[in-house]
């Protein structure tokens, strides 16, 4: 980079008044000068940049949109699994495994997520909640891929199982050892070549006021994952969308790491997609009581438009309001649980779109305690209170643009599907405990139903992914009995 480039560079941030950044520039030699400039020169537009941060401050602040805006979704665009007759249910369960056989399948996992909140320095896919087996989320996730090949291959008697892609989505900090715990567990029985990673973006970080960014060392900036929503720039930074339709994959399964219990790949939510000739769907559980921290699927009445309200970006009216023609329910209570289907042909026509602008992908914000440089001491300081902010975009805040009759919303048990690893053990939900005894209490019950004996009411058995996908195929546990801690 030749020094008018760099004169360039520093030129446009100290334009966006960010003079803070080069305070220190002379004393650095030419590499650590070169260091500071290779980072800033990702950001194209730094008064955009600083402009678009106080823009999402001031709409941070100022109270959420008219309540009265948001109501359930139309039914044409809900079903719920736990009121579907079989018939139905196998429908789509046919429907989806059809379309894993003809290879028309991938899988978007989204790992960039720090594992702050668990308090743990590895991605949250290596955490281990403790189970009889010991298996990682990871494995658990990468063997529920395999049964589902294993399913496919001999419900449509192929000679050899389908391989399903699994594109997984780190970040800068969970890149390295996400790959390596991969490699060290031989890719858990899938082949390397069915898994690609890729990395998600970063945004700078802020002061409070959002009108500075803070500096990591003397000669770098302070930097962030740029949230679940930087998957879709990363799908087009990292050409997946091209390898898609290369590979002429037409169903996207999207969800996130840190549900233990999720099913990857689901055939019968990619069915539910199919044939509803949905582009966009999602799966929801009903909220557990009016705090829970998830998003709420609902319908835009003034856009007439599906959306999804955050949970720290709710107020607080509308999380306790209830139903009124059944006030024991919540009315709005279709909780987010990051488990998303998308056709490849909505991701590869509107990705171009959603990056484009702010539009579709608001910064969020959140106000952290950022490790940084002390401008007024020149030290690089661990605060104790919050002193800046993070910026976030959100997957979900596309779907307004999606037409309502391309929408679909799939209710599913929770007990079945949805235990997410959020807290270390300790805090009342979301912890490796509860995710390891929902996974227990979950195999346990299938078992049961299957007419297997447990020595003692209370014990808890374990069933391997590769046993049974989500309770199938267990009638060889009929009369026989088992303890404690047992791995079926
Ligand atoms: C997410 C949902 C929330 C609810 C809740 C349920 C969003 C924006 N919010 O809230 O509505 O469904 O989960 O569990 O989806 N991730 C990345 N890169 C990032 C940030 C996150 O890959 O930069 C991943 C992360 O690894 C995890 C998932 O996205 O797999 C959810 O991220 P989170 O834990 O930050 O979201 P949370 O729990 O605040």
């Amino acid at each position: 980079m030749t020094v008018e480039s760099h004169q360039t560079i520093i030129d446009s941030f100290k334009k966006a008044n960010q003079d803070q950044i080069f305070k220190y520039y002379d004393e650095l030699n030419t590499n650590e000068q070169n260091q500071l400039i290779e980072q800033l020169s990702k950001i194209e537009n730094p008064t955009d940049l600083i402009n678009t941060v106080e823009k999402a401050i001031k709409h941070s602040s100022s109270n959420s949109e008219e309540s009265s805006n948001f109501t359930q979704l139309p039914n044409e665009q809900t079903a719920s699994t736990l009121d579907l007759d079989a018939q139905v249910l196998n429908h789509w369960s046919d429907l989806g495994f059809e379309a894993i056989s003809k290879g028309e399948v991938a899988i978007l996992l989204m790992a960039g997520g720090q594992g702050t909140r668990l308090g743990s320095s590895d991605p949250k896919g290596c955490f281990n909640i403790n189970l009889p087996s010991k298996k990682s989320l990871f494995e658990i996730q990468a063997e529920k891929i395999l049964k589902t090949e294993k399913l496919t291959q001999s419900k449509f008697n192929l000679l050899e199982k389908p391989e399903i892609m699994w594109y997984i989505m780190t970040s800068g900090p969970t890149r390295e050892s996400t790959e390596k715990f991969f490699k060290s567990n031989k890719f858990f029985g899938l082949s390397s070549n069915q898994i690609k990673f890729f990395n998600q973006g970063t945004l700078p970080c802020f002061n409070l006021e959002g009108n500075k960014i803070l500096l990591n060392s003397k000669n770098s900036i302070c930097e962030s994952p740029d949230g679940n929503g930087g998957l879709y720039k990363a799908l087009k930074d990292n050409k997946i969308i091209e390898d898609l339709n290369n590979k002429k994959i037409k169903h996207i399964h999207m969800y996130c790491v840190d549900n233990s219990l999720v099913k990857v790949a689901d055939p019968i939510f990619i069915g539910f997609a199919i044939d509803k000739k949905f582009d966009l769907a999602t799966k929801v559980v009903r909220k557990r009581d009016s705090t829970e921290s998830v998003g709420l699927i609902v319908l835009n009445k003034k856009l007439k438009r599906p959306c999804v309200i955050e949970y720290s970006e709710i107020s607080k009216e509308l999380t306790e309001k209830l139903d009124p023609l059944d006030n024991q329910l919540l009315f709005l209570r279709a909780a987010n649980i990051v488990n998303h289907y998308y056709s490849v042909d909505l991701l590869t026509k509107m990705i171009p779109k959603w990056i484009s602008s702010q539009e579709y992908l608001p910064f969020h914000i959140a106000k952290k305690k950022i490790p940084s440089i002390n401008l007024k001491t020149n030290e690089f300081y661990k605060p104790t209170e919050p002193n800046g902010i993070k910026l976030e975009q959100f997957i979900f805040d596309v779907f307004p643009s999606v037409e309502l009759s391309k929408f679909g919303c799939l209710e599913v048990d929770r007990s079945e599907e949805f235990s997410p690893l959020k807290n270390a053990d300790g805090s009342k939900n979301d912890t490796p405990t509860t995710c390891k005894n929902h996974y227990l209490n979950r195999g346990t019950k299938w078992v049961k139903t299957n007419g297997g004996i447990l020595e003692n009411e209370s014990d808890l058995v374990e069933v391997n992914p590769l046993t049974s996908y989500s309770g199938e195929g267990l009638e060889f546990v009929k009369g026989k009995t088992f303890k404690n801690g047992d791995i079926i």
